[in-house]
């Protein structure tokens, strides 16, 4: 029935740990393999999947997996399961206002039920949210490597399997040096680098050196929760800032646009606690002619999925951190996405987030499960 409601009977929490294809290096730190809680809501008739992206340490956010486990299994999964049916997935978030932050396990939970309560209409997700197209263009994201030539050995390999814009992440010490390298030898490519919040005002030189390499934008370079600094620092440069960590709400990208803090934001739906505000999001950005794209948490097929979903969205007008399975992975835990030769990827159709987690790689991926009934929040 088309407007059936969702009971959920029981949410299991299916943490897994997939070994990187190579290490992934930031200003902040280095994975070697991935974690993730994958979220499993079931309907009864139908179940969904969604998948938390907090990481290990918190570093990139406050969030961090542990903490995850808990936010979701003693407040966010019973906070959900006491309200009965949900006729509709816009009531997960206001089920779980009242709970401060803990916007990346939130997600999560919010995108499993997406995908059980479209699966059950039979519907797309990307359509649902209002996608209009069926293929996206695709960059990559390199991690901080060992050596120039080790870098640009990496680049190159990318370049031919056809991503559309190379981000870069720099630190104090691998900055300008490294970056106008790559730009000498690669002159026409896309470039951009992304700084984690590395840096402070006083490395406003810096910025100014990169401003004359060309780059399509210098991504989250000051303090994580700044938006103020970063308004300064982009009144001294013309490349554009996007901003990825200060931006966690529609509120936020309001301020920011409001403010000068950035010309272009990083879409995550993690980051700003669901599909739902990224939406709005990226209709707060689409009302300001603000370019987004959508960013990337090294997930596993399930949340890659839902990313590429927000990635056919009217207002997406940039490659995103949207890459093929195999640049993070060996294996996936879904059937891999792949590259096309001319940097696109498709948006999966069919119904909830279109894709599955392949039963016998998630039983050899599987750390921990934890499963959360109904009846014991009742
Ligand atoms: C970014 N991602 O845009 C992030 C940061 C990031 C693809 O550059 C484990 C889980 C390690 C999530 C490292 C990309 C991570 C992570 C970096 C996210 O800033
Ligand atoms: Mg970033």
């Amino acid at each position: 029935m088309m407007d059936e409601p969702l009971a959920i009977e029981a949410v299991e929490l299916v943490e897994v740990a997939l070994p990187l294809v190579r290490p992934f290096r930031t200003s902040f730190g280095e994975e070697q393999e991935k974690r993730a809680i994958l979220i499993r809501v079931d309907g009864g008739d139908v179940q969904g999947w969604g998948e938390c992206v907090a990481p290990e340490e918190p570093r990139y956010s406050e969030e961090w997996l542990d903490g995850s486990r808990l936010s979701l299994r003693n407040f966010l999964v019973p906070a959900l399961l006491s309200g009965g049916p949900l006729s509709n997935p816009t009531q997960v978030g206001v089920r779980l206002a009242w709970v401060r932050g803990h916007r990346i396990a939130k997600a999560g939970l919010e995108a499993a039920v997406f995908d059980a309560w479209l699966r059950l209409r039979g519907k797309n997700l990307s359509e649902h949210l209002g996608g209009v197209r069926t293929r996206v263009v695709c960059g990559v994201s390199v991690g901080i490597a060992p050596s120039i030539e080790a870098m640009l050995d990496e680049i190159s390999g990318y370049l031919q399997k056809g991503y559309r814009r190379v981000k870069l992440k720099i630190e104090p010490g691998r900055d300008v040096r490294v970056v106008e390298a790559v730009r000498q030898a690669l002159p026409d490519v896309p470039l951009s680098v992304d700084a984690n919040a590395a840096y402070s005002l006083a490395d406003a030189p810096m910025f100014e050196a990169l401003d004359e390499l060309g780059l399509v934008m210098i991504e989250q370079p000051l303090h994580h929760e700044d938006l103020v600094d970063h308004a300064r620092l982009q009144a001294r440069i013309r490349t554009p800032i996007c901003l990825d960590e200060s931006i966690r709400s529609a509120r936020d990208a309001t301020a920011a646009i409001e403010l000068g803090s950035c010309k272009i934001i990083n879409i995550k739906p993690g980051r700003v606690g669901g599909l739902v505000e990224a939406v709005r999001v990226h209709d707060a950005a689409l009302r300001d002619k603000i370019p987004v794209w959508i960013g990337g948490m090294l997930e596993t097929g399930v949340g890659r999925a839902a990313n590429l979903a927000l990635a056919a969205l009217p207002g997406v007008s940039m490659p995103g951190d949207t890459s093929a399975s195999d640049r993070y992975f060996h294996q996936d835990l879904t059937p891999p996405f792949v590259l096309a030769p001319d940097g696109t990827m498709a948006v999966p159709g069919g119904p909830g987030i279109g894709v599955e987690p392949l039963a016998e790689r998630l039983q050899s991926c599987t750390v921990r499960t934890e499963t959360i009934l109904r009846r014991t929040v009742m």
